[in-house]
């Protein structure tokens, strides 16, 4: 943080006086309580990226049941402008959900119906991606236009020259919950998600983890997403509760946390219905650990090609033979 400050006004300036302002102010203020920030700095290319995403969104290719007649709508340029007035100049963290709201509505295309995928957690983020099929067989918010352009990305203003900290930004609650230019953005894109799930949706979320799968607190699922569903647009949410191959089932869908889960869904009058360990996100984790005890279908064996050539021909030319005869019976 102070070396970045220095840094970047001392390029701005070229002038050692500056220089001693600025750490004695780096200074104040982190005496003044302030913690340092252990996030990577802003992204050199953010603008490039996010334009090119953007653009790369509004073919229509990169998530193929989006109404491209709401995506002919959408502004990559009026997108980048709001996206950069959200944060920029500002202290990293004097940002937060609202401060992208301007944003968060130009970029607004619908969910489509059926296919919306909530998840919470990291640890279930790469099973839930290939559950999602690069959004053909459902959507994550990271297939989603605002999503899309802003996944794995990193930001952060400052209120000196040039308004960006490219050194350090804030790391994950580093402001707070969803405070924060980059926790800020993703409260307010979360929020988006939630309030347009459309039709039948689904949750995945780990078993396992000790103190509960489904942890309400600081949970951008159950604050921003479940919290802002509409319940005359939702016809029911699968709860997907996954337990990793090997490894021991955490909750079930009878669980306190899961219960405390069903509550909150049903307090918002949505269907629901919980799976433990679904066959459709199983089979997905079994393509990693065929040998599994889990993993192991009904006669595998039998429908596994021979191995031995000789074998191979007796069965080609038995088909041959069959199909000859049934020919001839005809
Ligand atoms: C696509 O969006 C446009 C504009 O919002 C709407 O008029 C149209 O009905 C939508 N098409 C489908 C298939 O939902
Ligand atoms: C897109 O937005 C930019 C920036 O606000 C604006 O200058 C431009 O005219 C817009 N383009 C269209 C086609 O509306
Ligand atoms: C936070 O940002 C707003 C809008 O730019 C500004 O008015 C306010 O003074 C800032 N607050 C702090 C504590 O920096
Ligand atoms: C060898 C083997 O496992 N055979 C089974 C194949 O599947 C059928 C029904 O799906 C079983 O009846 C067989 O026993």
């Amino acid at each position: 943080m102070t070396s970045a400050k220095r840094l970047s006004l001392a390029d701005a300036t070229g002038k050692g006086v500056a220089l001693a302002v600025t750490v004695l102010l780096a200074m104040t203020v982190k005496s003044g309580g302030r913690a340092e920030f252990t996030g990577p700095g802003t992204d050199r290319d953010l603008e490039t990226m996010f334009k090119g995403r953007c653009a790369e969104y509004l073919t229509g290719r990169v998530n193929p049941h989006v109404n491209v007649t709401q995506l002919s709508t959408k502004n990559c340029t009026l997108l980048w402008e709001l996206f950069y007035n959200a944060f920029v100049y500002r202290d990293p963290c004097n940002v937060t959900v609202e401060s992208f709201s301007e944003l968060i509505k130009q970029a607004t295309v619908e969910i489509p119906v059926d296919r919306a995928v909530y998840w919470d957690d990291w640890d279930v983020y790469a099973v839930t991606r290939s559950y999602a099929d690069e959004a053909r067989r459902a959507s994550t918010l990271e297939f989603m236009l605002v999503g899309f352009i802003m996944n794995g990305l990193v930001f952060c203003g400052q209120t000196e020259d040039p308004g960006i900290n490219y050194e350090v930004c804030p790391g994950a609650n580093e402001c707070g919950f969803a405070v924060g230019a980059m926790d800020g953005f993703w409260g307010a894109a979360s929020k988006y998600f939630g309030s347009n799930g459309r039709g039948n949706v689904k949750f995945i979320i780990n078993s396992q983890p000790t103190g509960g799968a489904f942890q309400r607190e600081n949970s951008y699922f159950a604050e921003f997403e479940l919290a802002n569903m509409n319940p005359s647009e939702i016809t029911r949410m699968d709860i997907y509760l996954v337990t990793f191959i090997s490894e021991e089932q955490g909750d079930t869908c009878e669980s306190q946390s899961i219960q405390t889960l069903k509550a909150m869904i049903m307090q918002k009058d949505i269907n629901y219905r919980c799976v433990d360990q679904p066959n459709d996100v199983l089979h997905i984790l079994c393509a990693d650990n065929p040998q599994a005890d889990e993993c192991a279908l009904p006669n595998i064996s039998s429908r596994a090609y021979p191995s031995n050539p000789s074998y191979l021909a007796v069965i080609l030319i038995g088909h041959a033979l069959l199909k000859i005869y049934s020919l001839g019976s005809i």
